[in-house]
């Protein structure tokens, strides 16, 4: 508390102690079989931050291994529903209790802002796995009404041992909202979280075994996608895939499912989402919102509102009001409170944003704001804002998976619908606009897994998002998050000792 009595944590620097770093299977924390690691590097600064164990494929096995014991012959799948429910709702609890120590090892291992992670991320993910556990004793099937004299139902149950392949960006969300579900649905896992950001999976990993989650049931094997990720789509006794992460390797876990045994395959991948800006819409909302939809998580994220289409009556105004609201946003150490955007994750992501900014500019449109890396050190890249955007240029049509905005201009309804939905991806839109027919109809039309009126990333553990077209197939959160994990089985009886 300062002198004037103002609350401040603009100096707290909370520096994590790296306590795992090795692989966990069957309950145990150890090294490689290959006693390789790989290091993990701090983006503010491209400094080492520890050597994690690197899996290989004889890792994924033992970890699988260990998996579907615990599936066939452990408890997990058997326990009561409420059993599961009490053991994961004490994982939530842990994972509160630990929220500092979790945000920490995501902004040093990710770029993270710290205060984002301890307010939002982790609470998520706890209140995730509380989600879950809350439905773990509510998987039931339906009486069937059969045409013949049959007494029939549909039981639910637990796919069987699932491989979870996650990215960076929101390294605790992916943990919880893949994790969760799973658990709850009574399946055992390995999870191969991103190599960039490996260090809070494995503090999960302990998390689960103090909260009584059995040995196997859960496994975390770190190590490198083409590695460690391909020896899971491709493994013969995995049960099904959940993964998030680019749309080239989602094409490649679908192959490599396809060629082993069929595993079942869910993938969210990536998106160049709209934020459609009608000349009605609250103004300065709508500005906000266009700031926060593609600079929120430094824009790394999967729903970015990356292509802002604005109505021609209210264009020049709020190009004005972005220039201007831009100047006031934050780029700094995710430890400071004062930050909005900390550093991009890896110099791979770094230099590839950059890039993209330098075609934007060379393809003609109007650089507004930022346009190169901030400061020296570090992965930090300037918030970024295009105007005069073409629909045919680069940075409209590829994800840029960075802090970069583009500014459309439109006339129409119908001509921004069908321009919206010119891509390749799917995921979400944002509408902004008081009415109510323009929002229900712009709705109806795009075509996307998630669509926000008047706000945007309205997540919520009961909402599902995924995609649709190149965005992938298959849902996060929610129930539909659930029945993913969960196979449909049809038992039926004559009633009448009907012979067939
Ligand atoms: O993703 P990858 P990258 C997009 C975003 C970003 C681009 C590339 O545009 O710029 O993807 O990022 C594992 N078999 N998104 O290269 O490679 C990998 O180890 C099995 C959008 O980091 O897809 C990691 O765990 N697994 C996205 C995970 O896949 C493999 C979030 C994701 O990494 C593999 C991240 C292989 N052959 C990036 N190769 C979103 N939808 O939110 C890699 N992996």
């Amino acid at each position: 508390i300062e002198s004037n009595g103002k609350l401040t944590h603009k100096k707290m620097k909370f520096v994590p102690e790296i306590k795992f770093t090795k692989l966990f299977i069957n309950g145990q924390f150890v090294d490689s079989i290959s006693g390789k690691t790989f290091e993990t590097i701090d983006p503010r600064t491209g400094d080492v931050i520890t050597e994690v164990a690197q899996g290989i494929k004889e890792d994924v096995d033992l970890a699988v291994e260990a998996a579907r014991d615990a599936f066939d012959n452990g408890p997990w799948p058997r326990l009561p529903g409420t059993q599961r429910r009490s053991i994961l709702m004490k994982l939530a609890d842990l994972i509160d209790e630990n929220a500092e120590e979790l945000a920490a090892l995501d902004a040093i291992d990710g770029g993270k802002l710290f205060h984002d992670g301890k307010n939002i991320d982790i609470p998520s993910a706890a209140e995730t796995f509380r989600y879950y556990a809350g439905a773990a004793d509510k998987i039931h099937g339906d009486t069937l009404k059969m045409s013949r004299e049959f007494q029939a139902y549909t039981l639910r149950e637990p796919i069987g041992v699932v491989g979870h392949i996650t990215p960076w960006n929101f390294p605790s969300m992916m943990f919880a909202m893949k994790v969760g579900p799973a658990l709850a649905a009574g399946c055992t896992m390995i999870v191969k979280p991103a190599e960039q950001t490996p260090l809070s999976a494995l503090y999960y990993a302990h998390l689960t075994k103090l909260a009584g989650i059995p040995d196997g049931v859960v496994n975390v094997v770190t190590g490198y996608g083409p590695i460690a990720g391909a020896a899971i789509s491709s493994h013969m006794d995995i049960d099904k895939v959940s993964f998030t992460g680019s749309t080239e390797v989602g094409r490649l876990i679908m192959k490599d499912a396809a060629v082993s045994n069929l595993k079942q395959v869910s993938l969210e991948l990536g998106g160049k989402s709209p934020i459609i800006i009608f000349d009605d819409a609250d103004f300065d909302k709508a500005v906000d919102l266009a700031l926060i939809g593609s600079l929120y998580n430094k824009g790394e994220i999967c729903v970015a509102g990356s292509r802002v289409f604005v109505q021609e009556g209210i264009y020049d105004k709020f190009v004005k009001k972005l220039e201007e609201k831009v100047r006031s946003w934050v780029v700094g150490d995710p430890f400071d409170a004062d930050s909005q955007q900390g550093p991009q994750v890896e110099k791979k992501q770094f230099e590839k944003i950059l890039s993209y900014i330098e075609h934007g500019k060379r393809e003609g449109a109007t650089l507004l704001a930022g346009g190169k890396r901030f400061g020296e050190k570090g992965y930090y890249i300037e918030p970024t804002i295009f105007t005069d955007v073409k629909d045919d240029m680069i940075i409209a049509k590829e994800e840029i998976f960075g802090p970069v905005m583009s500014v459309l201009k439109f006339k129409t309804m119908d001509e921004v619908i069908r321009r919206a939905n010119a891509t390749k991806y799917g995921l979400a839109a944002g509408v902004i606009t008081e009415n109510l027919n323009i929002a229900n109809t712009v709705s109806r039309s795009i075509r996307a897994g998630a669509i926000w009126i008047n706000c945007y990333f309205a997540f919520d553990r009961d909402s599902p998002y995924g995609g649709y077209k190149m965005s992938g197939f298959g849902r996060d959160m929610g129930m539909d998050g659930l029945d993913k994990y969960l196979h449909v089985k049809s038992v039926a009886t004559p009633i009448y000792n009907t012979p067939w």
